[in-house]
């Protein structure tokens, strides 16, 4: 039995563990529609994916190690957090197609950016109440930014979140690329529930990661920012606030993103790294 809730459509008489994936992605899919036609917005996303990891998995003191020693841990956000809700928006592959041509990106690319980022901050508070209409405690991760120009990192990376949290595995362009491609966004939020965590996917989906081929994403590069050598940040930041001089607010590019083969893909089928390529 479903209820609609003013905040959500949640599963009732059932633990919340076994269908929050599904019914959050649910959810997610209904306010981003709801928030398209309010603002009236051209549908340029796909529907959301949901998936879920435990706040306290090792990995997010691990990311200390491997990405910022200040990243945030779950629990400084909430204490007490059980789990953490990643959550992937990918955008329609037409706004994709959009930003192949040209050494600037796209008008709609830079849009879709704006438009997603505001969006997010709207559905992740509508997610917080619909978890606390559950009884719940939630937080959306502040302080999500680049900390500076000097260090072009975040203290609370949302692609390796998600790789905690099972969306994907990481391609040569640093993108996660999720079960149905890297052509999109990722958000979290924070929360005392306690939910069953996802699987991570173990499965290579990056073919130059996998057998040396492709390197397309590479060879898309205006600048040489990103090359099967390595990826330069700075030079690759320089690039994106080209295109924020042209697209204020829109410090941005996503040349590397679009046009791949694995910008858009189903990789949930079984043997390409569903239940297959999980751990
Ligand atoms: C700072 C930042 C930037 C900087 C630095 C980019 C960077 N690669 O870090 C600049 C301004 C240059 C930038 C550019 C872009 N960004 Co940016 N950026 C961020 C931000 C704010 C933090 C990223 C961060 O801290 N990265 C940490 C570093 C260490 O990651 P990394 O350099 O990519 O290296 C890691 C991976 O390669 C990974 N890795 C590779 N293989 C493996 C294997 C394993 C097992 C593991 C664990 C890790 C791993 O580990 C490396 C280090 O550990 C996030 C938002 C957020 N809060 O997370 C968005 C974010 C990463 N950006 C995003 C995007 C889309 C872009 C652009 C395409 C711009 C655009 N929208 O047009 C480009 C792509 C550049 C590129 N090829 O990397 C998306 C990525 C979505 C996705 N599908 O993964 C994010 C997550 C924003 C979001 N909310 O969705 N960005
Ligand atoms: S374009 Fe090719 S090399 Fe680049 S991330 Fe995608 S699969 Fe990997
Ligand atoms: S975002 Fe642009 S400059 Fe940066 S690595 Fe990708 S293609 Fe190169």
């Amino acid at each position: 039995m479903f209820v609609i809730a003013p905040t959500g459509v949640y599963p009732v008489g059932i633990p919340l563990e076994a269908a929050m994936r599904e019914a959050i992605a649910a959810e997610l899919w209904r306010l981003v529609r709801d928030y398209a036609a309010r603002n009236a917005l051209e549908m340029i996303w796909e529907p959301p994916l949901a998936r879920c990891a435990d706040a306290r998995d090792p990995l997010f003191a691990r990311l200390r190690e491997l990405l910022v020693p200040n990243h945030y841990l779950p629990e400084e956000y909430l204490p007490g957090a059980r789990s953490v809700i990643s959550w992937f928006i990918p955008f329609k592959k037409a706004v994709a197609d959009g930003n192949k041509e040209g050494f600037h990106c796209s008008a709609v690319w830079a849009q879709a950016y704006l438009n997603t980022n505001a969006m997010a901050a709207e559905l992740n508070e509508r997610l917080a109440e619909g978890i606390r209409a559950r009884g719940g405690r939630a937080a959306v991760p502040r302080d999500a930014g680049m900390i500076s120009r000097e260090i072009i990192y975040s203290r609370w990376s949302q692609k390796h979140v998600a790789w905690i949290a099972g969306h994907g595995s990481f391609g040569l362009n640093n993108m996660l690329i999720s079960d149905v491609g890297c052509v999109g966004r990722y958000y979290s939020i924070v929360t005392d529930l306690e939910t069953t965590a996802d699987p991570r996917v173990r499965e290579e989906r990056c073919l130059y990661k996998k057998n040396g081929t492709c390197g397309l994403c590479a060879r898309q590069c205006p600048t040489g920012a990103l090359s099967t050598r390595g990826f330069d940040r700075r030079i690759c930041l320089e690039m994106c606030e080209k295109n924020e001089a042209v697209y204020p607010g829109a410090d941005i590019c996503g040349k590397c993103v679009v046009g791949l083969p694995c910008s858009f893909a189903d990789y949930a089928r079984a043997g390409r790294g569903g239940r297959h390529g999980r751990d």
